[in-house]
């Protein structure tokens, strides 16, 4: 990944290092989340260590980035926002074990190793799912709280975003779709709830451990919504033109499992279109932060570009 550059479609700053960024917030990320999670010899070391495995398995770290970088944008301390950038890391580890398991995507790989269920079994990874959607909430309990946004309201922003109305939701519309012929509607429905909603809480707990305003909320909102949809047509443009090995997952699993993708309803090059036209609204709503979003922009910008 090179440093962004000032092409045309291109909107952070050259000044900005990107890569520098992610590999310094990433280092940070996986220092606090070692410390937040019980040591991989804990009793009962299966679930610790099967919690681990997935944990540090080499994920992107976008979610904790786009957190963090939000938190800047509203002028807030990284280490405030730390414990929340932690714990939504937790919650998308979490799905992905969930994910794979043989009851829903029945997946081998994950983040370029064998998943959960394959190395421990598929009983310790429901738990090892489940025991880091718990820890989620034992990291977020962790923050200082702000005066605009009480321990209360952080619990409650993440619950929302992971509970049967959001994530859960779109991931049983998901299953349910399944050799489905859907609408452009329905797969929007999917995708709101399925990624945009975990990467949109995201964004607004980073503005609300900087304690926020109103008005950077919405931004952040509207920002980590767009972005959340355009990522997800990214990674279904993805499973169509990369490899496994590319990927770190299986590829090609979405038309093997008759998924209805944006590639699949609209073809490969509006579905590139649409990915941008997204990501255009996603730089649009950062305009509030009058050029302190920089991070955000690279980042969105990165997210379009991406291809693992
Ligand atoms: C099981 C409750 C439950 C939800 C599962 C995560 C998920 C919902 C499904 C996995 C498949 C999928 C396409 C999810 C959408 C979100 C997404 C694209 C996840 C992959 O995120 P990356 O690319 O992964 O950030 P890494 O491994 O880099 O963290």
């Amino acid at each position: 990944m090179s440093a962004i550059t000032n092409s045309p479609a291109s909107r952070a700053p050259r000044s900005f290092d990107l890569q520098s960024f992610l590999v310094s917030r990433t280092a940070k990320v996986n220092a606090a989340l070692d410390r937040f999670l019980p040591a991989a010899a804990t009793r009962p070391a299966t679930i610790h260590k099967a919690m681990r495995y997935s944990l540090f398995a080499g994920g992107k770290r976008m979610r904790p980035a786009l957190c963090l970088a939000a938190a800047a944008a509203c002028d807030g301390r990284e280490t405030e926002a730390m414990p929340l950038a932690c714990a939504v890391e937790c919650i998308h580890t979490y799905s992905l074990i969930h994910d794979d398991l043989p009851a829903m995507d029945n997946d081998d790989y994950r983040r370029g190793k064998l998943t959960n269920h394959k190395v421990f079994g598929e009983g310790i990874a429901v738990l090892a799912g489940d025991a880091l959607l718990t820890q989620a909430f034992e990291i977020a309990a962790q923050c200082k709280g702000w005066p605009r946004y009480p321990h209360q309201q952080i619990f409650l922003e993440i619950a929302r975003a992971a509970g049967s109305l959001q994530l859960i939701a779109g991931q049983v519309a998901d299953l349910e779709g399944e050799g489905r012929k859907i609408s452009a509607q329905q797969l929007r429905y999917i995708h709101e709830r399925k990624t945009s909603a975990l990467l949109c809480c995201s964004v607004r707990l980073g503005g609300m451990s900087a304690n926020g305003t109103a008005a950077q909320l919405k931004a952040l909102t509207d920002f980590g919504y767009h972005v959340g949809l355009a990522f997800q047509v990214i990674d279904d443009i993805l499973d169509v033109t990369q490899t496994s090995e590319q990927l770190g997952k299986t590829a090609g699993k979405d038309t093997k499992a008759q998924k209805a993708t944006y590639p699949a309803i609209v073809g490969l090059e509006k579905s590139r279109k649409i990915a941008e036209q997204l990501t255009a609204k996603a730089f649009a709503a950062l305009k509030v932060f009058k050029g302190k979003a920089v991070p955000l922009e690279a980042l969105a910008e990165f997210l379009l570009k991406r291809d693992r």
